[in-house]
């Protein structure tokens, strides 16, 4: 696995973080060192689609990158007719994602989309994934994201929604912020790498706190939102339809 050193060696100031072909190259690096609970979050995946998957519909993964939730979903599928739909606007990822895809042996249907997820339909969808992607849309963008997921569901149907999460109480987000440098030094990267993708990630990555994300989906139409995933400042919301 190509290793992140995108921020190593550089003394310019941090110019706004993009996924290009450099970060996709060397991103599930980059994910499973930056976000606490990453692979324990994909682990947990097919336990959440198992229940919730219905037959004859679709999975979305909105923001697949490289698939690995995509790929996490497919091999949880056990139902007939199921179709999974992934999409990510960056081309160097859903290049890689096609690849991963590829090379992967189960036989249930994947499409990868190239595209801004506001502009995909979503129709006959029993599952949605959206893992650590509504944190860069604009803030203004997510309530319609949210009412179009809803109305494109089943009923019952499940949307799993990773984010990283900011807090009203300035203590806690200390609290949170210090404990995520720890864990991202303890991943080997250094203080300056840190601070340089911190200051990258301004007004890109825009957190928003619980309470909001818990409105944005009960106005969206959600009956049921758990809490049931945290690491430090990242969750994961499981909301029924
Ligand atoms: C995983 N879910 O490994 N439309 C489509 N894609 C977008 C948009 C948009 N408007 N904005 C950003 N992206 C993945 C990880 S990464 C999270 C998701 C991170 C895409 C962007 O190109 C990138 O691939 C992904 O969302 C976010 O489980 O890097 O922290």
């Amino acid at each position: 696995m190509a290793k992140d050193e995108i921020y190593r060696n550089h003394s310019d100031p941090a110019t706004p973080f993009e996924f290009s072909e450099a970060v996709a190259r060397v991103f599930p690096d980059m994910i499973e060192r930056s976000v606490p609970g990453y692979r324990l979050l994909l682990e947990l995946t097919p336990i959440l689609i198992r229940r919730a998957v219905q037959p004859d519909t679709r999975i979305y993964d909105l923001g697949c990158s490289l698939g690995a939730a995509t790929l996490a979903a497919r091999r949880a599928v056990q139902q007939p007719g199921v179709q999974i739909k992934a999409v990510d606007n960056a081309p160097e990822m859903v290049q890689r994602c096609r690849q991963r895809v590829a090379e992967d042996n189960s036989r249930v249907p994947v499409e990868v989309i190239e595209g801004d997820l506001r502009d995909v339909e979503i129709d006959h969808a029993s599952v949605v994934l959206v893992y650590f992607t509504m944190q860069f849309l604009p803030v203004a963008a997510r309530d319609a994201l949210l009412l179009k997921i809803h109305r494109g569901m089943k009923p019952g149907g499940l949307l799993v929604l990773a984010e990283k999460l900011g807090f009203e109480n300035a203590w806690e987000q200390r609290w949170m912020d210090e404990n995520h440098h720890d864990f991202k030094r303890a991943q080997g990267y250094s203080d300056l790498e840190i601070a340089r993708k911190r200051q990258a990630l301004e007004n890109v990555l825009v957190p928003e706190t619980r309470p909001v994300h818990h409105r944005r989906l009960e106005n969206a139409g959600f009956v049921h939102v758990y809490d049931w995933f945290q690491c430090f400042n990242f969750c994961c919301i499981a909301a029924e339809r």
